[in-house]
């Protein structure tokens, strides 16, 4: 495994490992260190392509935490994961978090603000190592206050081709594009980004969508806790491979593993 050097063949599953307290579904369950490796363990042997470790919560409503306790937290993971056989990525907003995690092992950035702090791209460009840009309108803290937009799809694909010309043109090897369901958005404007998948995989870039646990599934089918909203991530998700897209961002990976299978090979030429 060399970075980006995998062999695509469908979409493929990225596991959610969040190795923080407060994140909105699976906050706690992972802040010790036994408890996130053997987590990250579960997920690869599931067959999982990568695992996205993150140590600061972009949930609404979240306050930001400094450089030094997001490292804390998720270095010694990507360090004891590093060469385990699965691709690493590192869910940060914070150039010197996603510089020091390139360093201990990870392969690729995910950043939640879609490379708005031109530092990231120079670290990823740096590091030769490709990176998730994801749309948010605004920050975690208020973003859930007033999501408007004239036109959902045309302003968010805007911004992703804009940031991803960007980070090619300061050298990154690699991008990936993702729309951000529930990041400043509206459940009308959700369902419109989803709706609109396939323009956006249409395109060269690899798309990964994130829809998991999200609060639209509550809206959608009256689901109020997160941890019971598998089957209406695996809906959303089956639609995004449906849809093209690369990667699906999940909770339940071995679910989406086994379920995905399913449809790759419902969808194979007779
Ligand atoms: N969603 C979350 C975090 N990071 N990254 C990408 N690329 N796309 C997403 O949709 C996305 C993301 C939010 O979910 P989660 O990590 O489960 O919760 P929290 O932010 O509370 O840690």
């Amino acid at each position: 495994m060399d970075g980006w050097q995998v062999e695509w063949s469908g979409t493929a599953v990225m596991g959610i490992l969040n190795v923080t307290p407060d994140s909105f579904s699976d906050g706690g369950r992972h802040f010790s260190l036994d408890a996130a490796l053997a987590s990250a363990r579960q997920m690869r042997d599931a067959g999982v392509l990568m695992l996205d470790i993150g140590g600061e919560s972009t949930r609404p409503g979240a306050e930001p935490v400094p450089a030094n306790t997001e490292l804390d937290r998720i270095l010694p993971v990507i360090q004891a994961l590093s060469g385990d056989g699965v691709l690493i990525s590192v869910d940060t907003l914070k150039p010197e978090v996603a510089q020091a995690a390139l360093r201990a092992g990870a392969h690729l950035v995910n950043d939640v603000s879609g490379g708005r702090d031109p530092e990231m791209l120079r670290v990823c460009a740096g590091a030769g190592a490709p990176i998730c840009l994801m749309h948010m309108q605004g920050e975690p803290r208020t973003m859930q206050h007033h999501p408007s937009y004239d036109d959902v799809v045309a302003e968010v694909s805007t911004f992703l081709h804009g940031q991803a010309a960007a980070a090619r043109a300061v050298g990154v090897p690699d991008v990936l594009l993702d729309p951000g369901i529930g990041f400043g958005k509206t459940l009308e404007h959700n369902l419109a980004l989803l709706r609109a998948l396939p323009q956006l995989t249409d395109g060269p870039d690899g798309v990964l969508v994130g829809a998991s646990r999200k609060r639209l599934i509550d809206y959608l089918a009256d689901v109020p806790l997160a941890e019971d909203r598998d089957p209406g991530t695996l809906a959303l998700h089956l639609h995004a491979a449906r849809s093209g897209a690369a990667l699906v961002r999940a909770h339940a990976a071995a679910a989406h593993v086994q379920a995905l299978r399913v449809q790759r090979a419902l969808d194979l030429p007779q």
